[in-house]
Formats: C-alpha cells, structure tokens, sequence
C-alpha cells in the first residue's frame, strides 16, 4: 500500500472514520483504488461540521417572529402592474439574448420517486396530443426563443450520476429534438456520504461508501467544478436561465425575466405566482433580517400559512415556482466555495439508507438510519447583494409533474398545456367549443403574444377539432 493510501487511512481513523476501510484487506486491486478514490473526494471536516449542525438541529426552534412577505414586481396584467416597466424589460431581455449573454440551466438529477417513473424524468411524455417528453418541450422552447432573437441559446443539463447515461442516449436518439448537439452540454451532480445517526459515514457495499445527490443547490458547485462557469464567461454569457425539469410550462428562457435582472441590477431573480391555496407545497418568498429568504411549505408555521389581510388575501402569498435568473459571477463566488460567507447551507433529511453492517451483510433499514446532505438554490437569495421577484401567471407558467395521481400529477398537467392553448386561441378569437385537447408545438408559438400573431398570419387554418395538434 502506498504512503498516500496509509495516510488517508489513517486520517479516516483519526476521526474516528476508521470503519470505512473495515472490509479494505478483503478488496482486489481495483475496488482498494476505487474505494481510495471516493474517500480521497470527501472532504471529513465538512462532514464533520454537517453532522455536529444535525445534531443541534433537533433541539433548535426556528424563530420566524421578524418575517415580513417579500415585495415583487407585479405581472403587468395584475392592478398594480406597470405595463411600460414590462415593455422596457422585454426590450432589454431581447438585446441580451441577442447578444448571447443567457444561457437556459435545468436540473434534471432528481430522482423522481413521488412520481414512480423509473427513467430520468425528463424523458417522461408529458404532452397533451402528442405525450412529447419533458425534454423535448424544453428544447423546443429554447430553440424557439433562440430563433426569435436570432441567436441560438446553449442549454446545460444537470444530471445525477445515476440518471446521466440514460439522459445523454435519450437525446442522442432523438437527435437533440431539433437542437446542435454542441448546443447543450451535461454535467453530473455533486454526491454527498451518508452518515447514520451516530456521525459515522455509511458504507453501501464492501468497497463502496453510500453516497446521495447534494440537492439543486449543489449545481453551483457542480458548474464550477465541471469547468461550465468558466467556460461560459469566456463566451460572453452573463447570467443564466434555471428552471427545474418538472415543469413543462415553464418558459425557459423569458426576455421580460431577463430584462427585469438586468435593470434591478440583481445577482438572482426569481419569479413568484399568487398561492392557489394557504398550505400550496410552494416555498414562500420571505424578508428576513432584511434579506430575501425562501422558507419552505414544510418549515412555515401553518398558521402563517394561512394567515389573511383584512381584505381577506392571504399574508404570505408569493409562492416560489422554482425559476431563477442567476448572474454569472454571482454563480462563480458561490460555486468556487473560497468565501465561506457566501456557501449555501445544507439542508439535512432523515432517510432509510441500505447499508452494510459490521459483518458485510447489506441491511435494509425499516425506520430512517441515515442522514443526507443536501443544498437548495433558494438558499442564494439572502447572500446576493441584490434579489429581485417577479411575478408570473400560474396558467400562463406553472403546472408540474410531481406525483403519479392527484395534484401535480401528468393528469392535471396535460389538462393546464390544454386549457394554456385553448385560451390562446380564444384569445386570437377562435371558438373551441367541443375541444378538451389542444397541443400547440412551442416551435408554432411558445408564448400567447406569439400565438395570436402567427395564427392571425396563417394562410389556412386548420380545423379545430379535439385533439389538435398545431405545428
Ligand atoms: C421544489 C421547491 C419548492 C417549490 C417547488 C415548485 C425545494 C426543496 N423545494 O419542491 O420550494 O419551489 O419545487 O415546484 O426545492 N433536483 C436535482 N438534484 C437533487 C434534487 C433535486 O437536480 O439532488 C432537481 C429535480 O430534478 C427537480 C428539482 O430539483 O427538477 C426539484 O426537486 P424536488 O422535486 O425535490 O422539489 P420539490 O418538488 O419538493
């Protein structure tokens, strides 16, 4: 054994993390380097750190005394929007995207069990007529905007090591749905160790340490490692475009977004739709200590959920769809991690984790055993010098795929793209009476204003009957 492999042996057993390598003399060569490898990666103060805040964590009450709602620009169509705000924004979002300065980001490394989908769920067909999967609404979104502006947009794709081959052949398959292939790049997730309950790091075979994804708020961390950050910069590009995989109504890549970053000079803006009920699974835009936070549904007291304005409104009713500008520099001090200040928090989640025992037989635990790491992207607001939140519409921007029944199910989310493209072509004055299902290609019109002009301009409308499909 050499002296690198000793010492980190040895560093293992000096905090008290010896019982990674209790199965190493039973290795062949390759799993010796293997395991090696992985423990070499993980940094053990940090876990160390992590551990000891989970430990606290029980026993600490979160004081949400101070919260205030957060303020946010309003949707022009709202009574307090200003619709020549809007117009300037989406001047300056168009000249920046003509410019090449956005880049769209998913993060695609969940592992969608609520929905019990056993492929990466951006492959899940999620159209209304034509069951187009996520990714392919994504694409064609993106090439959509990218023709408009005359500029083609680059797409990252985060993946998770278990889900990133699987993505990578579905659009190898599918021909990038339309895109150049060197127009989207992937990248993995980050992993975290498990620890059980008593701090010790897990392991999940005999060579093996079990390891989970570090939540989207690792995809800082990953762009930068992944070399992304850097090479963006080189390209110009100032600011990018998250937006998480679940939902395909989501406008990748909005020019009124944009321009309203650009002209609040925020390093991270967010876009907010109105709760549809007091206890909606959202996060809640908050001010806290001054700052802009987003508390989680399952953080926020209930009572502060439900919580109403004389005029009946609900108090806390900005709701966090999960889409994000987030300035390039930005990205890079809080990806590069060399300002501790400015590192997102993890969050910690109690989970049943397989596991080996003291003897190498694997057990699958019946209560949660292990605790996982995980960061969120909503955790940059407070450390931006500046955040803005932007409110959209829910039908025009919000209807996810996140449980196989029920709400957020596929169910729900083909009947809002059909109700979506239905009220666009009432609005370009068509009847669509006897119609349930509509679909309307992104790549025809992927926004209502568009519609109603493309639709106007057609030479030969087709018939509207159910189950359309408009390319
Ligand atoms: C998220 C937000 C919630 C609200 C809601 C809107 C969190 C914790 N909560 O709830 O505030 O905005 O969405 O729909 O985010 N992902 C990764 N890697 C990971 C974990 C997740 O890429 O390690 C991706 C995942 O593929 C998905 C997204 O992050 O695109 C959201 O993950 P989720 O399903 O855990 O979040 P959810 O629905 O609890």
């Amino acid at each position: 054994m050499g002296m690198d492999a000793e010492a980190l042996i040895v560093k293992y057993e000096s905090v008290g993390q010896g019982q990674v390598f209790r199965f190493f003399e039973e290795l062949d060569h390759e799993g010796k380097e293997a395991l090696l490898e992985q423990a070499g990666s993980i940094d053990l103060g940090e876990i160390g750190n992590l551990y000891s805040s989970w430990k606290g964590h029980a026993c600490r009450t979160v004081d949400f005394g101070g919260l205030e709602p957060a303020p946010y620009v309003p949707h022009w169509r709202s009574p307090y929007g200003d619709p020549g705000s809007w117009a300037r924004a989406k001047e300056t979002g168009m000249q920046a995207l003509a410019d090449g300065k956005v880049a769209a980001f998913t993060v695609a490394g969940g592992q969608g069990t609520r929905l019990g989908f056993d492929a990466p769920k951006g492959t899940f067909p999620v159209t209304p007529v034509l069951n187009k999967s996520l990714f392919q609404v994504f694409a064609e979104k993106i090439k959509a905007v990218g023709n408009d502006c005359g500029q083609p947009i680059e797409w990252l794709v985060m993946t998770s090591q278990d889900n990133d081959a699987d993505t990578r052949s579905f659009f190898l398959q599918n021909s990038f749905f339309g895109l150049e292939e060197g127009q989207v790049y992937f990248f993995t997730q980050g992993l975290m160790p498990v620890v059980d309950k008593d701090g010790k790091i897990l392991l999940s075979g005999k060579g093996k340490i079990a390891m989970s994804p570090d939540g989207h708020g690792g995809s800082l961390r990953a762009l930068a490692r992944s070399g992304h950050l850097s090479r963006l910069k080189e390209k110009g590009v100032e600011m990018i475009s998250y937006f998480q995989v679940d939902n395909p109504l989501a406008q990748c890549i909005d020019p009124e977004f944009v321009g309203f970053h650009i002209m609040e000079g925020a390093e991270i803006s967010s876009k907010m739709i109105l709760k549809a009920y007091p206890l909606e699974k959202v996060g809640h835009f908050c001010i806290q200590d001054g700052k802009q936070v987003v508390i989680e549904y399952s953080d926020l007291p209930a009572e502060m959920q439900e919580e109403t304005l004389e005029d009946g409104s609900l108090r806390f009713r900005a709701g966090s769809i999960a889409i994000h500008i987030i300035g390039l520099d930005f990205a890079n001090r809080l990806g590069e991690g060399k300002d501790t200040a400015l590192a997102l928090p993890f969050h910690f989640a109690n989970k049943k984790v397989p596991f080996l025992d003291d003897v190498g037989n694997l057990v699958e635990p019946e209560e949660p055993n292990g605790v996982k790491f995980e960061m969120f992207i909503f955790d940059a607001l407070p450390l931006a010098k500046r955040a803005v939140i932007v409110e959209t519409r829910r039908e025009d921007e919000f209807s996810p795929v996140k449980n196989a029944e029920g709400k957020d199910s596929p169910a729900t989310c083909k009947a809002d793209q059909s109700k979506q493209h239905m009220r666009w072509l009432a609005l370009a004055g068509e009847t669509t009476a006897g119609m349930e299902t509509v679909e309307i290609s992104p790549l025809f019109a992927h926004n209502q204003e568009i519609f109603i002009e493309r639709w106007a301009a057609l030479g030969t409308k087709p018939t509207l009957v159910n189950n359309l499909y408009i390319q």
